[in-house]
């Protein structure tokens, strides 16, 4: 039978990393979260538990706070990637120090199944399955029906089995959208 009325349209989900490591790194990540809930054609849809990571890369500088969530956006991905570096601009963010320390990085890992590589952006990002700071929150996340579900959850596993990379759960958060009504 023909629908009546058509369906609200879904919009793509996609999957963004979030770290700080220097200031208040907690009010950081919510500031974050709350600036891309509340932006027009953003929904977080789900934050993965906040965890407590050794440094990789330039490793004198303080650990991070690390967490993966959930988006749906109706942004194409290089114009969510854009609202991504507002977001840092606005709190803080100082490009300098290539790995060094910051207040909130932003980086979109997955956007649905696309695949793309193109200077500004590619897709999925490209040393996500390397960092066990990525890993490890985004298998909190990560869609069961996506095409690289399994592959996290294996790699994630293995990642905290190795043990090399410190990674402890920190702090778990509730969250719920600002755009969603609250239903008890
Ligand atoms: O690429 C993200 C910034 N970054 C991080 C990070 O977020 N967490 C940890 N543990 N190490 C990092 N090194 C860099 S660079």
């Amino acid at each position: 039978m023909d629908e009546l009325y058509p369906r609200e349209p879904v919009w793509p989900e996609a999957y963004v990393a979030l770290g700080s490591n220097i200031g208040n790194r907690e009010q950081l990540l919510k500031d974050a979260i709350d600036r891309l809930d509340g932006s027009p054609g953003i929904q977080v849809c789900r934050v993965s538990g906040i965890y407590e990571t050794d440094p990789v890369g330039y490793t004198e500088q303080p650990p991070f706070l690390n967490m993966v969530i959930a988006v749906r956006s109706e942004h194409s991905p290089v114009g969510l990637l854009h609202r991504l570096f507002e977001i840092e601009k606005q709190l803080g963010r100082v490009r300098d120090i290539r790995f060094g320390p910051r207040t909130i990085d932003l980086d979109l890992l997955l956007y649905d199944n696309v695949l793309m590589d193109q200077e500004e952006l590619t897709l999925p990002h490209p040393r996500m399955m390397e960092r066990s700071f990525v890993l490890v929150p985004l298998q909190d996340v990560i869609d069961a029906a996506h095409p690289l579900h399994e592959k996290v959850k294996k790699a994630s596993k293995a990642a905290l089995q190795d043990g090399k990379e410190g990674i402890a759960l920190w702090k778990t958060i509730n969250w719920r959208s600002a755009s969603e009504p609250f239903e008890s």
